[in-house]
């Protein structure tokens, strides 16, 4: 079996897929690539050149596949089990909504707003710009975190009754705000504290948050 997973610790797209990967207990081999200054062969691999990429040499030596929900719907379709995506249609639905709206709503305030800002700058000897990042986690953040304090009411996990796609995403992009420093006030937030509590207890998401 041959998976590689390209990609970058600080991306919460590229540990989604590691935990995925954890999850199921399958063995893969991880690869570096930084988006930001890989070379011309990273467009012919992902024409919008974004982490990150599965490998799979069972395939053959040059398939690859771009986008951490492509790459999470090949994994369920070619190893099923241990579910990550829930078998059951309803809970299917909901499991791809909360993975959707992680990915976007939760990675442009998140990543886009405050991981950004707040580290990019220092990696380059640059001034953080804090104020920014504070500006989002003021007037943007809160709604994300009534949202799903509501939706994690009386439950352990978003869908269901286990640990799923829908968690994972969720946490990572949470993963990249806890990188920041800041962490949502567990007392007007206390089922998201549980939440994170719960999936930050799973040695797949501790592995990858090293
Ligand atoms: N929808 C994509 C999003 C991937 C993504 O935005 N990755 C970021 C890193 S977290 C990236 O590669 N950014 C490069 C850039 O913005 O140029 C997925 O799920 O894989």
């Amino acid at each position: 079996m041959g998976l590689t997973v390209c990609g970058m610790a600080g991306s919460p797209f590229y540990r989604k897929i590691c935990i995925i990967l954890d999850e199921k207990g399958l063995p893969y081999e991880t690869e570096t690539l930084n988006p930001f200054q890989a070379g011309d062969d990273f467009t012919a691999q992902n024409p919008v050149r974004r982490i990150p990429l599965l490998k799979d040499t069972d395939v053959s030596d040059d398939f690859i596949l771009p986008d951490s929900s492509v790459i999470a719907q090949y994994l369920e379709r070619k190893y099923p089990t241990p579910p990550m995506i829930p078998t059951n249609t309803a809970d299917y639905g909901k499991a791809l909504w909360f993975e959707e709206y992680a990915d976007t709503e939760m990675a442009t305030n998140i990543g886009l707003k405050v991981f950004r800002p707040s580290m990019f700058p220092q990696m380059s000897g640059k001034e953080p710009d804090f104020e920014a990042a504070k500006k989002t986690i003021r007037e943007r953040l809160p709604q994300i975190h009534d949202y799903l304090e509501k939706q994690l009411e009386g439950k352990s996990w978003l869908v269901g009754d286990s640990f799923s796609i829908a968690d994972v995403s969720v946490a990572v992009q949470y993963g990249n705000l806890a990188f920041t420093g800041y962490s949502p006030n567990p007392k007007r937030w206390p089922n998201l504290a549980g939440f994170m509590a719960r999936v930050g207890s799973k040695e797949s998401f501790a592995q990858s948050h090293i």
